[in-house]
């Protein structure tokens, strides 16, 4: 089992969450290191995606896992240069949270449906459909790398309002 790493996660607002992250132009030792220590931050946050920058990473690395029964064993994704090449008119509303902005919810609406290509570790491209959460979390994980957060979608006066809250619980933590 390799040593994983539990790394921070950063809290908005913070200008590396707002970057457009850049693309992996080869699957090295380092980045199969990265994804599995996202992986090991994701699973003790616990979330179940995880994009790069959010560890203050600014590539183009997510992982999730939403696979949510208890009993079902873990289904871990590693997505390495991930795009959407196809996304339904229909769209899908979920109350969404984000490790990096703790505590606040709000709904967003996304396309219930998205085609995904990526490079897995192995360096093969891959290509999937999402639906239900999965396809919530994968969009919401590409935001990430093109620093949007899901606070984006909401109007201005909520999002300021979750941005304030956000300036007073990093100050609270600073001073322990
Ligand atoms: O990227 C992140 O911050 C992890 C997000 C991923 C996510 C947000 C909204 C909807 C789907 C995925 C979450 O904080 S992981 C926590 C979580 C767990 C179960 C359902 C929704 C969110
Ligand atoms: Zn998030």
């Amino acid at each position: 089992m390799p040593i994983m790493t539990l790394r921070p996660i950063l809290i908005h607002p913070d200008p590396r969450l707002k970057k457009v992250a850049d693309p992996i132009a080869e699957v090295s030792a380092e980045i199969r290191k990265q994804a599995d220590d996202m992986l090991e931050t994701m699973y003790d946050a616990p979330g179940i995606g995880l994009a790069a920058p959010q560890i203050g990473v600014l590539n183009r690395l997510i992982v999730m896992d939403a696979q949510r029964d208890p009993e079902a064993k873990p289904a871990p994704m590693v997505l390495i240069n991930p795009e959407v090449i196809w996304e339904s008119d229909e769209k899908n509303v979920y109350e969404e949270g984000c490790l990096s902005i703790p505590e606040q919810y709000a709904e967003v609406a996304r396309p219930k449906l998205v085609r995904v290509r990526w490079l897995d570790v192995d360096g093969k491209t891959v290509e999937e459909q999402f639906d239900g959460l999965w396809a919530t979390c994968v969009q919401h994980e590409i935001d990430h790398l093109n620093g949007t957060l899901f606070i984006d979608y909401l109007k201005p006066l909520k999002r300021q309002m979750i941005t304030r809250k956000m300036q007073k619980y990093k100050r609270e933590r600073a001073r322990g």
